[in-house]
């Protein structure tokens, strides 16, 4: 009984040990082009989003396209996606639906990108290195669909699937968190300058729940 018991806690307690990592001062690093290498961020997400706030760093020398963040639900692609169209253009899918917001940007230089969306107004915003872009409005009244998968590396096209190489990143990752609320720009400029006193409550880079799948490595961050 006793031994029983003991198994059955070792069993549950398992999941949660091998759950949450302290990333801190880390980066995920993908090293090559690729329709395979990506890692999974997992969450327990279970209720639609009304409204969010992402950040992270980057920094990558592509100059073509690519995904930064993929945000699927079942059966809906590009449910919520960062990509970054070009130099200087950043983009937000919502349900599909994309705004797209410029920047004058220096190339290549590592980037901090803060996205948010609100349901009610629909509005989107993205600041880059701290710097409000203009604001764009899409989908209002939408609720980002619960249970998502999400990949870093790669862009979904299916559910957990569905690469494409010439979407692939290339380059580094860091510092990502999530909230399901919208920060006030006070709170931005503090992410910005590195503080995560803030209680992410979806994706929390200090105590990370992830998988990952191909040739990835952790590095220290040495930039931003
Ligand atoms: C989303 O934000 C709006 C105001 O910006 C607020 O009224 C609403 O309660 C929020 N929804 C949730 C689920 O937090
Ligand atoms: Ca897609």
């Amino acid at each position: 009984m006793d031994k029983l018991l003991l198994w059955v806690s070792v069993l549950t307690s398992l999941p949660e040990a091998f759950a949450q990592k302290d990333l801190s001062r880390k980066v995920f690093l993908f090293p090559r082009e690729s329709s395979t290498d990506h890692v999974n961020l997992i969450t327990k997400l279970e209720k639609p989003l009304q409204n969010f706030t992402l950040c992270f760093r980057a920094y990558s020398d592509l100059s073509c396209g690519y995904s930064l963040f993929s945000y699927n639900t079942q059966g809906k692609d590009n449910e919520l996606l960062i990509f970054k169209d070009r130099i200087g253009e950043y983009s937000l899918y919502i349900g599909r639906t994309r705004v797209t917001a410029r920047v004058i940007e220096e190339f290549p230089t590592p980037v901090h990108i803060c996205t948010s969306w609100e349901s009610s107004t629909g509005i989107a915003e993205f600041w880059i290195n701290g710097k409000p872009l203009v604001k764009k409005g899409l989908r209002q009244g939408y609720s980002v669909g619960a249970n998502p998968k999400i990949v870093l590396g790669q862009e979904q096209d299916s559910y957990g699937g569905g690469f494409d190489k010439t979407q692939s990143f290339m380059g580094q990752i860091g510092d990502l968190y999530m909230w399901d609320s919208l920060l006030s720009p006070e709170e931005i400029q503090f992410v910005y300058q590195g503080s995560y006193s803030l209680n992410p409550t979806i994706l929390n880079w200090q105590a990370l729940n992830y998988e990952m799948k191909g040739y990835i490595v952790i590095k220290p961050l040495v930039w931003g």
